[in-house]
């Protein structure tokens, strides 16, 4: 990989010790984001360099695009049907490795990928490690049919949970919707600190409208913190 001079270090050690981990034959998920772009740049790097035979699956349209430049073939998830692990970014890592996910947009996506995956392993900078999710605004992906609905009953659900009243801010792109690869919307909820996110995880999932929240909660296996000095932590 040519690693331009802005390729952020920290990212950069994250991604090189996560391709150390896929083994020839594997059948890899390959997430979304800024840290996950340089990751696949450092696999289709060791793919062509050792030969390796990977089937891969991505997590958003925009991924799939930049592997497919990059020489790695991408199939569908139905295809490979389950995999062995998935690689991705996050915007926050707390102690438990509880993730949130979605400052991308693809954690519909995502999460589906990194369900049907033995292993999931985050790589991140140090900005992402956190001691309590929150402080990044909580992705919500909601249909689009019923929109206005949804977002009446998450602010009532926030109520509820006495998370008081927040802001349930439509997210955009320029002045557009932000439109997701599944064609949905998506609500960014600025609760500052969430105390009991398995309490706000199932009380989103069980609103109609709700997709699919950024709320990650055991299902990250491993988590690569890279630093700008080149080395790595593990969590
Ligand atoms: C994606 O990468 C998103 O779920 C997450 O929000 C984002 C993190 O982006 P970056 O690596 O650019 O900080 O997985």
């Amino acid at each position: 990989m040519s690693q331009s001079t802005q390729t952020d270090p920290a990212k950069l050690a994250a991604s090189r010790a996560a391709v150390a981990l896929v083994q020839d034959g594997m059948k890899l998920g390959l997430g979304t984001g800024s840290t996950a772009s340089i990751m696949v740049e450092v696999l289709a790097e060791r793919v062509r360099n050792e030969d390796l035979s990977l089937r891969m699956a991505a997590t958003s349209r925009a991924t799939a695009e930049l592997a497919e430049s990059l020489g790695l073939k991408i199939e569908s998830l139905d295809e490979l049907g389950w995999l062995d692990m998935t690689i991705d970014g996050a915007d926050e890592v707390d102690p438990d490795l509880h993730l949130i996910k979605g400052g991308g947009g693809a954690h519909l996506r995502e999460k589906v990928v990194a369900a049907a995956s033995d292993r999931m392993v985050v790589i991140a900078d140090p900005g992402k490690v956190v001691d309590q999710l929150g402080a990044f605004p909580l992705p919500v992906e909601v249909l689009q049919f019923g929109f206005e609905s949804s977002r009446k009953l998450i602010r009532r659900a926030l109520h509820k949970l006495d998370l008081g009243d927040h802001d349930v801010l439509q997210r955009l792109r320029g002045s557009e919707p932000w439109v997701t690869d599944e064609g949905n919307f998506i609500l960014d909820l600025p609760l500052g600190a969430i105390a009991e996110p398995l309490r706000l995880a199932r009380a989103l999932s069980a609103i109609p409208g709700v997709v699919e929240h950024g709320l990650f909660l055991g299902m990250c296996d491993l988590a690569i913190i890279g630093k700008s000095d080149g080395s790595v932590i593990e969590l």
